[in-house]
């Protein structure tokens, strides 16, 4: 029984590791591994709008034949990007079509070390990645969440040292979306402050010491 278990326990901590998809291309690769969480619309009723003050992506749904001109990074020819700032809220569209699927690369490049965390929402399932330049359009995938569902919040962030990063976005599948679906994207900077939360917690803690001590030493007087 013990031995099933431990080969149960492997086999699922396998095809969680090696299931998980952060493949940045737009075509389905020999090689995909299908996402362990294959999510689809089901109940989910798409109800995203886009807040004041965001930004829009500007790209339509991309059909059979279409070249990604607005943001499709390292899958264009050439490199194309849309340029992101810290605080920016991006809606835009992601779709499959044709075995392929709508990629959507947004850059930044920074002079100095920040922690960037890129949040997302989206009426569809979502895939997200940070992913740094080492030169033209050779990347290292850095930070990923895989399989987002619909109508979640999905996040992710790394620590970055000065360079050029790209913030992708895009569906986990090649297929079953070629209607589209919203999304909105953003990306923050984590304060380096300590919350007040944090603050009254540890406010509290001393002064527990200090009555303890208080207290002990009066007991023993
Ligand atoms: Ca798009
Ligand atoms: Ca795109």
């Amino acid at each position: 029984m013990k031995k099933l278990l431990f080969f149960l326990s492997f086999a699922f901590m396998a095809t969680w590791v090696f299931g998980q998809d952060v493949y940045l291309g737009s075509e389905k690769p020999d090689n995909f591994h299908a996402p362990v969480i294959n999510q689809t619309s089901g109940n989910y009723a798409p109800n995203l709008t886009c807040p004041p003050g965001a930004l829009n992506e500007n790209e339509p749904d991309l059909q059979d034949g279409d070249v990604d001109t607005v943001d499709g990074g390292c899958n264009s020819n050439p490199p194309v990007f849309i340029d992101i700032n810290v605080g920016d809220t991006y809606c835009g569209r992601t779709n499959t079509y044709s075995s392929s699927r709508d990629t959507d690369w947004y850059k930044i490049v920074l002079t100095d070390t920040k922690t960037l965390i890129w949040r997302s929402i989206a009426d569809c399932p979502l895939n997200l990645i940070i992913a740094q330049e080492n030169g033209g359009c050779s990347t290292s995938v850095i930070a990923s969440e895989v399989n987002i569902p619909a109508g979640s919040t999905g996040e992710v962030q790394y620590t970055c040292t000065p360079g050029t990063y790209y913030f992708w976005v895009g569906l986990p599948v090649f297929s079953g979306w070629d209607n589209g679906a919203d999304y909105q994207v953003t990306l923050l900077q984590q304060s380096s402050a300590v919350p007040v939360s944090d603050w009254a917690v540890y406010i509290a803690l001393f002064l527990i010491v200090v009555f303890s001590a208080y207290y002990y030493r009066r007991r023993v007087a």
